[in-house]
C-alpha cells in the first residue's frame, strides 16, 4: 500500500473484539490469562493493543519492520542509548535538540560514553571523525534548530564501510516519515519525538523507535519493558489519530514554510534565513534528493540582536511563543533562550538572535501579516 493509505489504515484493522473502526483505548493494566502464562498479552508495560498499533503503524510508514512506542521522544532516544558500554563513542551532528545535546553530556558522560560533534554535510569531517570505539552515529536532517541538512544514504554507505560498523541513528522527527525515510536509505534506526508531527496537534508526548534488525529490536524491546518509559493507551490513540492526517498536514505545513521562507529572505529586518526549500541553502541538493518536500520548520536572524529577537517574538499574535513543533497552529520562539538552553556555552550554542517559526497549516497570508506586523519594531540596518 501507499504512503497515504498506511497513514489510515496501517496497524489498524477493525478491533476484533466488537469491530471498533478506530483502535479502541485499551485503558488496562493488566490481561486476564486463560491458564497460566497462556495470554496474547499480560500485562501492559510489556504490551498493549493501542500501543502495539501504532508501533505497527509507524513501523510501516518509515518502511521498517519494527517499531516501539515511548512516553517521550526523550525516552526513545534514551532506550537507543542504553545499547552502549562505558568507553563507546557516539558522533553526533553539530546542531541538534538541546535536550538530546544534555542527555550525552549530562547523562550519558557520567557512565564513561561519550558524544562529539560534527558537520554531517561534510563526509570527509565525518570520515574524520569517526573513532575505533564509535557506536552510533547520530544525525538530525533537518537539525534543530538550524535546518542543516546531511545525505543519509552517504553517511549509510560510510559507516558500513567502517571498521567499527557504527549504527547510523536519523532522528526524523523534523522531517516526518512523509517527507523522508531514513531505514530505505540505509540508516539503522529511526527515532522520532512523536509529539511533533506524528501527533500532529500538540496535544500528546510520545517517542518512537524505528528499526529492521531483529537482534537490535529484540534488544530495544527487552529494554522498552525493563525500564518501562511506555507511553499510556490514550497517548498512542492521539498520535494514531493524527497520523491519519499526516500527509495532508505535512503538505500544508511545507507550502506555508517555503512562502514564509521566501517572504523573510526579502525582509529588510532579516539577516539569514535557514530553510532547505530555498535554493541558495547548502544542503538544498540533498534536502530536494532525499525529502519529498522541505518541511515546515524555518529559522531567522534578525538585525539588531537578541533583545530585538526577544521582542518580536512576544509581539506575534498568531505565531504563539511557546516550545515545541509539528502542531496544526503556528508557534514562534527563541532557542537560545528556550529549547536550547542547554546548549549554552557549548560549541553548539544558538545565535541568540535566531528566531525558529514552526509554521502551522493556517493561511499563509494570516501567518505573512502576523510576522510583518511583529518585524515592524525591528531595525533594518
Ligand atoms: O520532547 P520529546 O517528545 O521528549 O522529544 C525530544 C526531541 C527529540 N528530537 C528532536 C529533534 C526534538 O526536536 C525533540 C523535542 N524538541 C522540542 C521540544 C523543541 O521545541 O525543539
Amino acid at each position: 500500500m501507499r504512503f497515504d493509505t498506511l497513514a489510515v489504515h496501517a496497524g489498524q484493522p477493525p478491533d476484533p473484539a466488537y469491530g471498533a473502526v478506530m483502535t479502541p483505548i485499551y485503558q488496562t493494566s493488566t490481561f486476564a490469562q486463560k491458564r497460566v502464562g497462556e495470554a496474547e498479552y499480560d500485562y501492559a508495560r510489556t504490551a498493549n493493543p493501542t500501543r502495539t498499533a501504532l508501533q505497527q503503524c509507524v513501523a510501516a510508514l518509515e518502511g521498517g519492520k519494527h517499531g516501539l512506542a515511548f512516553a517521550s521522544g526523550m525516552a526513545a532516544i534514551d532506550t537507543v542509548l542504553r545499547l552502549l558500554r562505558p568507553g563507546d563513542h557516539i558522533l553526533a551532528s553539530n546542531d541538534v535538540y538541546g535536550g538530546t545535546y544534555r542527555i550525552f553530556k549530562r547523562v550519558y558522560a557520567i557512565y564513561g560514553i561519550h558524544a562529539s560533534f560534527v558537520e554531517m554535510g561534510d563526509l570527509d569531517n565525518v570520515r574524520a571523525a569517526l573513532q575505533p570505539n564509535t557506536r552510533l552515529v547520530w544525525v538530525e536532517t533537518p537539525t534543530n534548530p538550524l535546518l542543516k541538512i546531511a545525505d543519509i544514504a552517504a553517511l549509510a554507505e560510510l559507516v558500513r564501510s567502517h571498521a567499527a560498523r557504527p549504527w547510523l541513528v536519523v532522528d526524523n522527527t523534523f522531517a516526518s516519515p512523509y517527507l523522508q525515510q531514513p531505514l530505505l536509505l540505509g540508516a539503522d534506526i529511526v527515532v522520532h519525538s512523536a509529539t511533533k508531527y506524528l501527533g500532529g496537534h500538540s496535544d500528546v508526548v510520545n517517542g518512537v523507535i524505528v528499526l529492521n534488525d531483529d537482534a537490535l529490536h529484540a534488544q530495544l524491546k527487552f529494554l522498552q519493558n525493563a525500564v518501562g518509559a511506555v507511553p499510556g493507551p490514550f497517548d498512542c490513540f492521539l498520535v494514531l489519530r493524527g497520523i491519519k492526517t499526516l500527509p495532508l498536514r505535512m503538505e500544508r505545513h511545507s507550502a506555508n514554510a517555503q512562502r514564509i521562507a521566501e517572504w523573510l529572505a526579502a525582509h529588510p529586518a532579516v539577516s539569514r534565513v535557514f530553510y532547505p526549500g530555498l535554493p541558495d541553502h547548502p544542503g538544498h541538493a540533498t534536502a530536494r534528493r532525499q525529502m519529498r518536500a522541505f518541511g515546515g520548520m524555518v529559522s531567522f536572524v534578525v538585525k539588531g540582536g537578541a533583545a530585538v529577537a526577544r521582542q518580536v517574538v512576544e509581539r506575534t499574535r498568531l505565531f504563539t511563543l511557546a516550545e515545541s513543533l509539528g502542531g496544526v497552529e503556528s508557534l514562534i520562539e527563541v532557542p537560545a533562550a528556550m529549547t536550547h538552553a542547554s546548549v549554552a556555552d557549548s560549541p553548539l550554542a544558538v545565535d541568540p538572535a535566531l528566531i525558529r517559526l514552526s509554521v502551522g497549516i493556517e493561511d499563509v497570508d494570516d501567518l505573512i501579516d502576523d510576522l510583518a506586523q511583529a518585524l515592524a519594531i525591528a531595525p533594518t540596518a
